[in-house]
């Protein structure tokens, strides 16, 4: 149930009758209703799609009505949307009961049924990119197409979105389940739509990684980050290195929790992103935030003594013994074990808060895991103090440090990584660290990096955002949630929710689309559906919630 934070704002009767006509299309203006004096209603948006689509526009012709019968049509039966239509499928079947079978245009059975169908096509002249795609409701019911079958998923998402909020619930509801009649043509702005993950502050199993995969998938989220070792825990099993899962996941912050996944459940986790079309990265963060590592096997460290595993939440004391061979032997099979496991590009490798070591050291470090990546396959990603390090053409930068006094000052490194020829994902921690406290009254989280509100996280460019890197220099933006303070699955989603959907616009939707009142005014009804889904989330007072879901009239 959501995190009730902050008191309810109800929203005036005339606002929700407004929202429903103007959902049918069918909208009069609001004088010609007779409705006893009510504040305004303020500007009600025609839908409420999150990530906002490059367009979309109401259109002519009655409302969609799903019905038992409807099916999921693949359009020339292309099989490489079995797999969308089968996860369509699944999202739709538990609110409506109905049976959402899948068919093939060409067989026999998919005659233009009298009920309305779902058509999945694809077209290599949908214009766009990977994840453009095209949506209309039509006579038949909703066409969607894409040149890629992750352009079709995608448009499955925005349908979601444009059904009921009581779509998501996990047991019958009545419905009527109706679309407004509507036309999408959508592309992404940046390819790198991420979030991050600290399963090594406290780890959090597979059921709950894949949980938070549900909702990154639902708002067009193309990567995840998971931040699987640090000083408090390390969480993936190392065939050639056992101690690593065995002894350094026993513990966490506090102590208070441990674990780690197996080989098969990091698998598993991998291919439930990738059929959601979402790239796993892990990160091995090295050569500092090692306590785990360096309490598991004495010879990482110089003195060949481990130290106690670590339950604090400080951060910079720990280094692996950059001076030592063993140290590049330890790092290469890691390396090798997790290129195995990982189909994406990338492999993160961490670089950040390295208290111990003169810059030469931690430079040739970084350097040399650099090469061990590249030989195992992979491109390396780093956070920004790699930029001090001689950067390969294909590393990655993620911008995170915030000065004192603005993200100017911590810029520098972005500037110089940029100098260098590389590009930045953008993960200022004054916007998108997600384990910022909301306001002093939030108990989860931290708040190093000042209080971080939904319109911090929202108003903002990540092209323009530090001076001397400009959008050509970024990939995309990720938000990292840190668990020191978080616990459980409902911290994380009171954290994530709904400063997740300011990130999504972020990566998605074209920077001179974006303004804030429109924003929220969308996010309004997202309460509603998390509620369906039985997810946790923070009333942001800075957003007009729903409490009542718009019905469409009868077409
Ligand atoms: N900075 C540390 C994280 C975490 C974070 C908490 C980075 C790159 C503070 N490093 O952010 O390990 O402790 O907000």
């Amino acid at each position: 149930m959501p995190q009730a934070s902050s008191p309810r704002p109800l929203l005036p009767l005339a606002a929700v009758i407004v929202t429903s006509l103007a959902l049918a299309g069918g909208c009069r203006s609001a004088s010609s209703l007779s409705v006893a004096a009510a504040p305004a209603p303020r500007t009600v948006p025609a839908h409420h799609v999150v990530p906002l689509p490059s367009s979309i526009t109401p259109s002519a012709g009655p409302p969609v009505t799903f019905v038992a019968a409807s099916r999921i049509v693949l359009a020339a039966g292309d099989p490489e949307l079995d797999g969308v239509a089968r996860l369509l499928a699944a999202a739709l079947t538990p609110a409506t009961g109905y049976a959402w079978p899948v068919v093939a245009s060409t067989s026999a059975g998919a005659v233009p049924g009298a009920a309305p169908d779902i058509t999945l096509a694809l077209d290599a002249a949908v214009p766009g990119g990977r994840d453009a795609y095209r949506l209309d409701t039509t006579a038949t019911g909703v066409r969607i197409v894409a040149a890629t079958p992750e352009g079709v998923f995608r448009g499955t998402q925005t349908l979601r979105q444009l059904l009921p909020p009581a779509i998501h619930a996990s047991a019958v509801q009545p419905g009527p389940w109706r679309v407004a009649p509507v036309s999408v043509t959508d592309a992404p702005r940046y390819q790198w739509r991420g979030a991050m993950l600290d399963v090594a502050r406290h780890f959090f199993g597979p059921s709950q990684v894949k949980r938070y995969i549900d909702l990154l998938a639902f708002y067009k989220f193309n990567v995840l980050h998971l931040h699987l070792s640090d000083d408090q825990g390390w969480r993936i099993e190392i065939l050639s290195w056992p101690r690593l899962a065995t002894w350094g996941g026993s513990s966490s912050v506090k102590g208070d929790g441990s674990g780690f996944f197996t080989q098969a459940e990091y698998r598993d986790i991998v291919a439930y992103a990738s059929a959601r079309f979402i790239t796993v990265i892990p990160e091995i963060d090295m050569p500092g935030h090692t306590n785990a590592a360096l309490a598991s096997y004495p010879e990482l460290n110089c003195n060949d003594v481990a130290p106690p595993l670590y339950t604090g939440i400080e951060v910079g004391f720990s280094s692996l013994c950059v001076g030592r061979e063993v140290t590049y032997r330890f790092v290469d099979d890691v390396v090798r074990e997790l290129a195995a496991l990982t189909p994406g590009p990338y492999i993160h490798i961490g670089g950040d808060e390295v208290k111990k070591l003169t810059a030469a050291e931690y430079a040739g470090f970084i350097e040399r895991a650099q090469e061990i990546v590249a030989r195992h396959g992979k491109r390396a990603i780093g956070w920004d103090e790699i930029a001090h390090a001689r950067l390969a053409p294909t590393t990655v930068v993620q911008q995170w440090r915030v000065g004192k006094n603005g993200v100017a000052d911590a810029g520098a490194a972005a500037v110089s990584a940029v100098a260098q020829g590389a590009r930045l994902v953008m993960s200022p921690a004054s916007k998108v660290y997600l384990d910022m406290k909301y306001t002093p009254s939030t108990v989860l989280g931290l708040n190093w990096a000042g209080y971080v509100e939904l319109r911090d996280t929202y108003a903002w460019d990540p092209g323009a955002l530090i001076p001397g890197v400009t959008d050509e220099h970024v990939l995309g933006v990720e938000a990292p949630l840190w668990t020191e303070t978080i616990v459980t699955m409902s911290d994380l989603e009171v954290m994530v929710l709904p400063r997740l959907l300011a990130v999504a616009d972020l990566g998605w939707t074209a920077q001179a689309s974006r303004e804030w009142n429109a924003f929220t005014a969308r996010v309004a009804m997202h309460g509603l559906r998390w509620d369906a889904m039985g997810v946790s989330y923070y009333r942001s007072p800075q957003v007009e919630w729903m409490t009542v879901a718009p019905t469409l009239p009868r077409e």
